[in-house]
């Protein structure tokens, strides 16, 4: 078998070789996949520890919050605010950020994610996961605030996810391409599986939500008819259709196989620009299938432009295959 290769392993190598993966920011990234390990574990042992179903709570999103949703949040939190590595972290679950308490020292980054993504598929045993993006805090050596946090997805240092699956799935970029590692539970260490993942520019699989489609703008609507109509429409080819409702399982299925997911503005709440957030899953899944060679846009421009304007500002999503991708935001263009 081929030597295998830790993700401390890869990722002082990768510094050696290419030079931006600094020590406190391995140290930020060993810190998180810990903290996704005890998240695999307690989600791993679900109604064996009555951690399944309702917290009694709602999140900033006005969404029911499941207990594992709060305990996924916690670990994070804990995992990370005594490193020195960070000075502040933010959190779907969370409606202000959380800056680093004074008694520990405070670093140089910002650490963003959504501490368990799909939580409606928690109960019912599909797969979810956990999704985190990193930023440099910026330059100025004042108290940071949400305002630290509002920078375009191109400036993230690093962005990944843990998949909970059938196995737990470490998948990650800083910038040199996307390296996938599968977590071993007798080594208790992550190894890496895959590095270099490209996502095919063509694919027969599309991945939305078809119970909206009388919500859907014109552009999505066309897009999707014309994969619908098959080899009788003028695609000239059939189409596959996935839908897990779980982002992390649906982008690890289009990081490994090809794909198109879409989460478009629909006129159930015309007021929001989409269902997904910006900052922790839009931004973090569309570097990463940029860095695998595919596309990702708001059906207008590239989601990794976009200015955030609030924290938890929402996102409308297209990504996947870059001949699809670009075949849908042309139809939004009316081209
Ligand atoms: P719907 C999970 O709640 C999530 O934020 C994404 O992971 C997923 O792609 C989407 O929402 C599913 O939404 O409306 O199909 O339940």
């Amino acid at each position: 078998m081929s030597q295998r290769i830790s993700l401390t392993r890869y990722l002082v190598e990768q510094q050696r070789e290419h030079g931006n993966i600094p020590s406190e920011l391995r140290l930020l990234l060993e810190v998180v996949a810990r903290a996704c390990k005890s998240i695999s574990q307690a989600v791993s042992k679900g109604d064996l520890t009555g951690i399944l179903g309702v917290a009694g709570s709602e999140n900033v999103q006005g969404e029911v919050q499941k207990q594992l949703d709060i305990i996924a949040n916690e670990v994070l939190i804990e995992a990370n605010e005594w490193g020195g590595h960070l000075a502040a972290m933010a959190s779907e679950e969370m409606e202000a950020i959380h800056v680093v308490p004074n008694r520990y020292p405070q670093g140089e980054y910002l650490l963003m994610f959504d501490p368990l993504d799909g939580s409606s598929n928690i109960d019912v045993n599909v797969s979810i996961g956990t999704i985190f993006s990193v930023f440099k805090k910026p330059e100025g050596g004042h108290a940071v605030t949400e305002q630290d946090f509002l920078q375009k997805g191109r400036e993230q240092v690093a962005a990944g996810y843990c998949l909970y699956g059938p196995q737990t799935t470490l998948v990650l970029t800083v910038g040199a391409g996307v390296v996938m590692f599968t977590l071993d539970r007798e080594q208790g260490s992550f190894v890496l599986i895959k590095e270099n993942v490209q996502v095919p520019v063509d694919t027969q699989e599309f991945a939305i939500n078809m119970s909206n489609m009388r919500h859907w703008a014109e552009p999505v609507k066309r897009y999707v008819d014309e994969c619908l109509q098959g080899t009788e429409g003028p695609r000239g080819k059939n189409f596959n259709m996935r839908w897990v409702a779980s982002m992390v399982a649906d982008v690890h299925r289009i990081l490994t196989r090809g794909g198109v997911f879409m989460y478009p503005w629909d006129q159930r709440e015309p007021h929001k620009a989409g269902k997904l957030r910006l900052l922790y899953e839009a931004n973090p899944m569309g570097w990463l299938i940029e860095q695998a060679g595919g596309v990702a846009t708001n059906g207008q421009q590239r989601i990794l432009d976009l200015q955030p304007t609030a924290l938890h500002e929402r996102v409308s999503v297209f990504l996947g295959s870059k001949n699809e991708v670009d075949r849908v935001t042309r139809y939004h263009a009316g081209l």
